[in-house]
């Protein structure tokens, strides 16, 4: 495997709050919307919740030593909008911002990077119970919030992402409602997609106040779209998803154009828009953040706009029934630099769902370890080709939180066992750990990791 990586590149991993966290009524905080998503009967897989998690909580001290260990350059983590505005408004919470506070201290102590997310979905629930991201005033309540986090921390993170996935979090949760906060209302939806559009420059705005020499970027999904044959309305279905699904927030932000997907989507819905509105929601931002995962595969089935057929993934597929496909992630990098470029990129989240047994404190994750060298592979291509690519970020450092499948589907390079939370770092770990050694000692090639991890 070829390793064309730039010196300053940088390695990590990510994780999200909600995700790992645990303990929603820590030192003043208040629940999310996906602590109440969890309530619901049926909601998330087993009745798992968000309660204890991975306790990274009260363990974070540990998994920053894990982190150390495993030589990572950066650490993507989110903050939890609830332990600082516990009620969504009013003054902050210093004790919620402390434990993020400690947190960047630690990295930085050990010689890693931080990159935070301000919104990895957990918004507080009182500002859902007054309308969410549908209320008109839902981007002034980020902009505040943005505020409170950047006034304690921009002085030393570098790297700031506004949302995580705004089209996910959209569209399975308020579209098909498998997500919090579980609605399905396309009028809803229709609002929050113009709120969140706005949230955004809002956010990006108040950043840049509050520090000049820090980065700002945005996290989405990206997904290449191959239609399931070459007939013409199998063309047409895919090209519509591939709008709704990539470009429904990138457009409107980075090319200051409204994509007729919109329309088509949200139909009567479609909020109206002044052109000062628009133009407010067109934003410069710093970089832009790929989580990247699988294709998707689409047929034609209905002219009506959503109701198109998914077609199965090829094998093989990960434990989310997810296509495997290294190639993709190249694809989309090369889309998005051409689409929204000049503009930096990073590799915001990649990484695949699989179980793989635990014995005597060794984990041999194989299917993980290739999943990463292809995609990574990938990555390297990217650079030589002149893509300017700065980061790739493993998602997901620990087993977790799985929003809908609970924790039945395991992401995490680290193994957690959620009945003791003890963690062990898996091969993939310890390959990745490798890799950002070799990289570091400026070797161009990295000796294939034959698989003598099977011991
Ligand atoms: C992302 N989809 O979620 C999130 O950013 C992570 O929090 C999550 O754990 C990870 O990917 C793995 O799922 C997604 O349905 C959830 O297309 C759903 C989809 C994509 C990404």
């Amino acid at each position: 495997m070829s390793l064309n990586f730039p010196d300053n590149f940088l390695f990590g991993s990510a994780t999200s709050s909600f995700q790992i966290e645990g303990h929603p009524h820590a030192k003043g905080a208040q629940p999310s919307i996906w602590n109440t998503f969890c309530k619901k009967k049926f909601a998330v897989k087993n009745g798992h919740n968000g309660t204890i998690a991975c306790n990274h909580y009260e363990l974070w001290e540990k998994d920053l030593e894990i982190i150390r260990r495993l030589n990572l350059d950066s650490y993507r983590f989110s903050v939890a909008w609830p332990r600082i505005l516990p009620a969504g408004e009013g003054p902050p919470n210093e004790k919620g911002l402390d434990f993020y506070d400690q947190l960047t201290d630690r990295l930085l102590e050990y010689d890693v990077t931080p990159m935070l997310t301000l919104y990895h979905w957990d918004l507080p629930e009182h500002l859902q119970a007054k309308g969410g991201w549908a209320h008109p005033q839902s981007p002034d309540w980020f902009a505040n919030y943005t505020r409170a986090v950047a006034s304690r921390l921009a002085d030393r993170v570098p790297l700031w992402v506004t949302f995580n996935e705004p089209w996910v979090f959209l569209h399975l949760g308020m579209v098909t409602g498998e997500h919090a906060p579980g609605y399905r209302d396309p009028a809803h939806a229709a609002m929050a997609w113009k709120h969140v559009l706005l949230a955004h420059s809002r956010s990006v705005e108040t950043l840049r106040s509050c520090s000049e020499s820090i980065e700002v970027g945005l996290a989405c999904n990206i997904s290449p779209f191959i239609p399931a044959s070459s007939d013409e309305k199998d063309i047409e279905a895919t090209s519509r998803m591939e709008a709704y699904h990539n470009r429904l927030f990138l457009d409107p932000w980075l090319k200051d154009s409204f994509p007729d997907v919109a329309d088509h989507a949200f139909g009567r819905y479609t909020p109206a828009w002044t052109e000062s509105e628009r133009s407010e929601a067109a934003t410069e931002i710093d970089f832009l953040g790929i989580n990247y995962y699988s294709p998707n595969r689409i047929a034609h089935q209905s002219d009506t706009f959503l109701e198109v057929g998914i077609r199965p993934p090829k094998p093989p597929v990960t434990d989310m029934n997810w296509e495997i496909y290294p190639e993709g992630l190249y694809e989309v990098l090369e889309w998005a630099f051409e689409r929204y470029g000049p503009l930096d990129l990073y590799v915001t989240e990649n990484g695949c769902a699989y179980t793989d047994s635990v014995g005597n404190g060794i984990v041999k994750d194989n299917r993980r370890i290739h999943y990463f060298k292809n995609h990574l592979e990938q990555c390297s291509k990217a650079v030589s080709d002149g893509i300017p690519l700065k980061g790739y970020y493993a998602w997901s450092l620990l087993d977790n939180f799985e929003w809908s499948f609970g924790y039945e589907k395991r992401f995490g390079i680290v193994h957690v066992d959620f009945s003791t939370q003890q963690r062990i770092i898996k091969n993939s770990g310890y390959f990745y750990r490798d890799l950002i050694t070799s990289v570091k000692e400026g070797k161009k090639e990295l000796v294939p990791y034959e698989d003598p991890i099977i011991f």
